[in-house]
């Protein structure tokens, strides 16, 4: 680990040792020999999977693509085990990632970020951590994920509740023991639909509190055959091609089909074919499903039969296909059994939103029309996502401008990159950038690549400081709505993609829907020409 940094002055430092963290050390330690720290606050690096350790935790993006693509070696020296990783695989890969480029000894744990500001005096950064510790860095890159603020709702009465409480996505590192107990779960995300099934199994009685219901599809999750692993081994530049050519970073092609003009009888058979396979394939089975309702609306009506069939309880399966969005419009979640939990004897789903909580008591939660006896809640409640991450570490630009301050009307930026008022702050995943909507590492390496050739290049040139024009960033965030608005995503009233979720929060379409190559290609571009929309000043 790395000495107390102590008043220590770094060319750059990176908050956060998730992907982001460990790949743009690399990057600007090795490639580019500067000095660098990354601080992370969890006690181990991971990120998103230090804490996101919750039961039936998985990452929803195939195993063979959520990771790095820039080193062959790293690929073909790993294997993952199943479809889908989870938390621990994923962490044993990072550790494995950052082993092999010895990247520990500049990651610095247990080191919370609470401010930072910039000074025009020195063009530096001064970064303060929770121990008390400041450094000082010409660059300041934050790798804090997007879906990494915990959303814990205000309902009134939790802190008298007598039993024990959790969010997902701050999990203990101990197992949570639900054998035998009353166990109440608010929240149908992705995360709670990954839970539920397994909570289900050991809880004595589980009672889901469901706002709004939601699609999914099954995940068939899998150990992965040694025949896959070898397939991955020997096609890792093909693969590599795909996910980067993909519009949303993922190992498949989109079909070019339209589901609104293919034969009824056809489109279901596709479905059929498309719901065997699993996983977020399903969404690629036509090419209109989110531009076009009426080809929405046969893959909802498709998912809400298949909801039907398995869902003995009519009472109940009408709870879960009320479903009020058009379908992937908010993350399309994928699961493991979710919709057969509600078959089981000790599992009922509370439609919250016709029954809504009033309050939770010492005992439980209590909605309208009675009283839940509960011994665990668990929230499944999501995330401040995007924006509160990034707004915790309560960073300062030019002339005082707090972050919290540019963003009161909603997330502005360039490229997802950078804000105007803040030199030398990169934002990795900000929002406005697809981020969330394709494949994280994809995503990420593209940022921290296009970041690291942005300091290369200012180094070269002798330019000191690199800041996002303010008519850029206007015309950006026009760029993103346009991208959003050719979409069906802005219909889906209570989507965190528009910050709905938090109350207050302004509701802005917050990623960039315009396709992970698109927006590669524009960045390459405003790279090429010189950094077009930045003032680079030396
Ligand atoms: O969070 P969510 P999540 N009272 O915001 C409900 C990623 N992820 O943790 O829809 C009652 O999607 C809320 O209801 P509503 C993935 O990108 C990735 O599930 O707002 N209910 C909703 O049902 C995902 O999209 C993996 O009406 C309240 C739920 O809680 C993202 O994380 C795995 C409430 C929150 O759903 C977030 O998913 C899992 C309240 N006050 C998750 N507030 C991977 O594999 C919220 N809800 C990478």
């Amino acid at each position: 680990m790395a000495q107390s940094g102590s008043d220590k002055t770094l060319d750059a430092l990176v908050i956060g040792a998730g992907f982001t963290g460990l790949y743009q050390l690399h990057c600007l330690r090795d490639r580019l020999g500067l000095n660098v720290q990354v601080v992370e606050a969890g006690g181990g690096i991971g990120g998103t999977w230090y804490w996101n350790r919750y039961p039936g935790a998985r990452c929803d993006s195939e195993s063979h693509s959520y990771c790095y693509s820039f080193s062959e070696s790293l690929t073909v020296n790993w294997e993952f085990s199943e479809r889908y990783p989870g938390p621990a695989e994923i962490r044993r890969y990072l550790t494995y990632v950052a082993d092999e480029l010895d990247l520990h000894k500049d990651i610095r744990l247990n080191t919370r970020v609470v401010s930072a500001s910039y000074s025009e005096d020195d063009n530096l950064w001064q970064i303060n951590t929770e121990d008390g510790t400041t450094y000082r860095a010409q660059f300041l890159i934050t790798g804090v994920g997007c879906l990494s603020s915990a959303n814990i709702p205000q309902i009134p009465g939790l802190d008298s509740f007598k039993g024990e409480w959790y969010h997902t996505g701050q999990w203990p590192h101990d197992d949570v023991d639900f054998t035998g107990k009353r166990v109440g779960q608010i929240g149908t995300g992705s995360t709670g639909i990954q839970a539920a099934p397994v909570i289900a199994e050991t809880a004595g009685h589980f009672t889901v509190f469901q706002r709004t219901a939601n699609y999914s599809v099954p995940a068939h999750n899998g150990p992965l055959t040694a025949e896959f692993q070898q397939y991955v081994k020997e096609n890792v530049s093909e693969i590599v091609d795909l996910v980067r050519t993909s519009p949303n970073g993922h190992p498949w092609k989109i079909s070019e089909r339209k589901a609104a003009t293919t034969d009824p009888e056809k489109r279901r058979e596709l479905y059929e074919e498309a719901w065997k396979v699993g996983g977020l394939r399903f969404r690629a089975t036509f090419e209109d499903l989110l531009k076009d309702k009426t080809a929405n609306d046969t893959a909802a009506e498709f998912i809400k039969d298949k909801i039907r069939s398995i869902v003995k309880d009519p009472q109940t399966a009408a709870k879960l296909t009320n479903i009020d969005h058009p379908y992937a419009t908010k993350r399309p979640p994928i699961d493991t059994h979710y919709f057969e939990t509600y078959n089981r004897d000790n599992v009922d789903l509370v439609d919250i939103r016709a029954n809504p909580i009033v309050e939770i008591t010492p005992e439980g939660i209590r909605t309208e029309d009675q009283e839940y006896p509960l011994d665990i809640i668990v929230f499944a409640t999501g995330f401040d996502a995007m924006t509160g991450s990034l707004l915790k570490l309560n960073i300062t630009g030019r002339d005082g401008l707090a972050l919290s301050q540019a963003w009161s009307e909603g997330p502005k930026n360039y490229l997802g990159l950078q804000v105007t008022g803040f030199p030398n702050l990169f934002t990795v995943t900000g929002p406005g950038s697809p981020s969330v909507l394709c494949n994280m590492p994809v995503a990420i390496e593209q940022h921290v690549e296009w970041i690291t050739d942005c300091i290369a290049y200012m180094r070269e040139n002798n330019i000191k400081t690199v800041e996002a024009r303010a008519d850029a960033m206007d015309d950006w965030v026009e760029q993103v709505n346009t991208a959003a608005n050719a979409t069906l995503m802005p219909q889906a009233n209570h989507s965190w993609y528009l910050g709905a979720n938090i109350p207050g929060k302004p509701r802005v379409f917050m990623p960039y829907p315009g396709g992970m190559k698109t927006y590669a290609d524009i960045c390459s571009d405003i790279a090429s020409d010189g950094y077009r929309g930045f003032t680079l000043d030396s």
